[in-house]
């Protein structure tokens, strides 16, 4: 089929319906070229018009809609090269449309990049879509409070103004409003629940917000989901922000300069999901009165100036799934308590002051230890029986990225190792005092995707239980004081993409072969006693040749390295195979060889 609009369609005069759109899922169809405006003359039946997800291109005068009485719904988005003009020729539309999408598209390139005026006169419209669309200037009064407009989504383009005020009209309709990633500047009106009354959804990240957040916010009964991230807020929560009285379920405050205690005493948060304060002044401890909410999936206070113990009745909070913590003033040992939380999946606690040693008990959460169906159910919609958070879901997938970009070395895109994002698990205690052994229990932590322990004094051996982290794909223990061998079953962690020791003071040789053969002397800095590739230093050294009997660490090395497998292959041939054998008295240097002899058979 040709990929234009034939003419064809123009003799359809009792058309309805033009769907050209949606090709997302059928890439077989994408149409391109020119949208002739004559095509809709005769089309004056039409109520809904879709072209949406194509490549169409070239400039089209709204105008060329406006005697088609019957519409009810346009949709002209995500054709990024279409030229989309509303006001040049002004034409005062016969339709009353109910929806009206233009994200993604070039809005009013040559008219000054305004919102639509004509949108005053639609005295039904309840959607209105334009997020992306290259819109400058200002946001009209009259959208926010003079319109039938009750989702509206301008997110993404490049409005600068302050917040609209409202003038006579005070109520607004709007139950989604997301002007996210604007240049919105100022504060927030005093009054936000007598102007906003119907807000569920409320969107302003990324914007210039200045003074404090109105406490009337936390009189929006309906308000559900609310992300003000990314401004410059300034003073403290409201009192009650999360109360006794509020439907909020998602609060997102990361990335402004807000200050005080966390949440005033008494706040009773029993439909709070997801709580997000991180990168701001916060201060003071965690009080146990706080976080009385049993629907808590998300804690994120990372980067805050908290201090104190970490609470031991998190275990309290049952569904608690992500709870990071780091970059605070926190001291102290980690509770035991935390073992009981059996749906803990990402745990940071990095970048604090804690002190003692790592518990032994952590293989005692079940969502590190078997493989788990996640049970964190993201969507809000239903049973809160408001039509329009149908539409409204987390924004799961940005949050993990945004989550596990910070935590792990690896930059993640939208999966993580071909996982979708709710189910990565981690840990994270790097950048601590922590003290002791590695529990060996930390290696049976086997659908662990990332373990960070690094800038620590941690003392002994890497458990040979590590072997088990069969899901680990970044692990981090740099600049601790572990000693002793990288235990070579390590290689068989076939997952692994990010391995770091450097700084310890590990010994022996570098396992070389299956996954470790991806890792390069950067994976080792500082460890003046390991040897062997990729690392420059030689296990073997002719010139001293009293090495093997500097103990059974270093004889471990040397059994270790190729050359000595060959050496051991030509003292074969001389000795006699069983010869040979009797002189390795060692039972664990003898198994050590058998490896090597095993590995080289497969090898071969
Ligand atoms: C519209 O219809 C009239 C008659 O039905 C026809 O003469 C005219 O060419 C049509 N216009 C277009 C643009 O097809
Ligand atoms: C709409 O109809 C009016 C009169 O019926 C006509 O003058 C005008 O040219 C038409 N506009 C378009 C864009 O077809
Ligand atoms: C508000 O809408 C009404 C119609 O509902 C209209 O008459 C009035 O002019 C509008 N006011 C403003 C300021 O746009
Ligand atoms: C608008 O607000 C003013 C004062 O702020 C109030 O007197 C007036 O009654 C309000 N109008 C409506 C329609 O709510
Ligand atoms: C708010 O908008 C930002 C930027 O446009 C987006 O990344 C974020 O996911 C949105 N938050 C919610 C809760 O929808
Ligand atoms: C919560 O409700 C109780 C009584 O039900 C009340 O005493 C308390 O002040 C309320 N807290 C807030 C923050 O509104
Ligand atoms: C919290 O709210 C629930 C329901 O709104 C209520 O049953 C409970 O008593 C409240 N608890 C406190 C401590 O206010
Ligand atoms: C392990 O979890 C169970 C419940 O899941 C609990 O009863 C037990 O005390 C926990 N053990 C430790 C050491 O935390
Ligand atoms: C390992 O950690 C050291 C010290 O933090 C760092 O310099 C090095 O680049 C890291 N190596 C890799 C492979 O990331
Ligand atoms: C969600 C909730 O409980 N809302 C209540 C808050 O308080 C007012 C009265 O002050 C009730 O009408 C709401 O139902």
């Amino acid at each position: 089929m040709d990929d234009s609009i034939s003419t064809w369609i123009y003799n359809l005069t009792s058309l309805t319906t033009l769907l050209l759109g949606d090709n997302r899922f059928n890439n077989s169809n994408t149409m391109r070229g020119t949208i002739p405006s004559p095509i809709f003359k005769n089309l004056t039946m039409l109520t809904i018009i879709s072209v949406s997800h194509n490549q169409f291109n070239g400039l089209i005068p709204f105008s060329m809609f406006a005697n088609l009485s019957k519409l009810i719904f346009i949709d002209l988005s995500d054709n990024a090269q279409l030229e989309v003009e509303t006001e040049n020729p002004h034409t005062v539309p016969t339709f009353q449309l109910q929806s009206l999408l233009l994200n993604n598209c070039i809005l009013n390139k040559h008219s000054g990049g305004g919102i639509p005026t004509f949108i005053s006169t639609q005295r039904r419209i309840e959607t209105l879509d334009a997020s992306y669309s290259f819109l400058r200037g200002t946001i009209p009064s009259w959208l926010l409070y003079n319109a039938t407009v009750s989702s509206l989504n301008l997110r993404g383009n490049s409005l600068q103004c302050p917040f609209p005020q409202s003038t006579r009209h005070n109520k607004s309709m709007l139950g989604k409003l997301d002007i996210s990633d604007n240049k919105i500047y100022g504060a927030l009106p005093s009054n936000m629940e007598t102007l906003f009354p119907s807000l569920v959804l409320f969107n302003m990240s990324h914007n210039e917000l200045k003074g404090t957040i109105p406490s009337s916010i936390k009189k929006l009964q309906m308000l559900t989901i609310m992300d003000l991230s990314v401004n410059n807020l300034s003073g403290e929560m409201p009192h009650g922000l999360i109360s006794n009285n509020t439907s909020l379920k998602y609060l997102k405050l990361s990335n402004n300069k807000l200050q005080g205690n966390i949440l005033s005493k008494f706040s009773n948060m029993t439909e709070l999901a997801v709580l997000l304060l991180d990168n701001n002044g916060f201060t003071g401890t965690i009080a146990s009165d706080m976080l009385s909410s049993p629907s808590l999936k998300i804690i994120d206070l990372r980067k805050n100036n908290l201090l104190g113990h970490i609470p031991s009745w998190f275990p309290d909070l049952t569904n608690l799934g992500i709870l990071l913590l780091g970059g605070n003033f926190f001291n102290g040992p980690i509770p035991l308590e935390l073992c009981l939380m059996q749906n803990l999946r990402i745990l940071d606690l990095s970048n604090n002051a804690i002190s003692g040693s790592i518990p032994s008990c952590l293989n005692n959460i079940s969502s590190w230890m078997t493989e788990t169906p996640n049970n964190i159910d993201w969507s809000l919609g239903s049973q809160s029986g408001l039509p329009i958070l149908n539409v409204v879901k987390f924004p799961v997938d940005e949050l993990y990225t945004r989550i596990t970009t910070n935590l792990t070395t690896k930059s993640t895109t939208l999966t993580y190792g071909g996982l979708p994002l709710a189910l990565i698990t981690g840990i994270d205690l790097s950048m601590n005092q922590l003290v002791g052994n590695i529990p060996s229990q930390v290696g049976h932590l086997k659908e662990l995707h990332f373990l960070k322990l690094s800038n620590n004094i941690l003392s002994g051996p890497i458990p040979e239980s590590f072997q088990n982290l069969k899901n680990i794909e970044s692990l981090d223990l740099s600049h601790n004081k572990l000693v002793g061998t990288i235990p070579p079953q390590m290689i068989e962690l076939y997952s692994l993409s990010t391995f770091n020791v450097s700084f310890n003071s590990l010994s022996g040789m570098v396992p070389y072969e299956k996954q470790f053969h991806t890792f390069d002397e950067r994976s080792y800095m500082g460890n003046p006693d390991l040897c062997g590739p990729p690392l420059q230093r030689n296990c073997y050294n002719p010139s001293q040749p009293d090495q093997d009997m500097k103990g059974e660490e270093e004889g471990s090395a040397i059994l270790d390295s190729p050359i000595f497998f060959y050496l051991w292959v030509t003292s074969s041939y001389a000795l006699g195979f069983w010869g040979f054998i009797a002189l390795l008295t060692n039972k664990s240097r003898r198994r050590k060889i058998f490896r090597i002899v095993d590995c080289c058979f497969i090898c071969m």
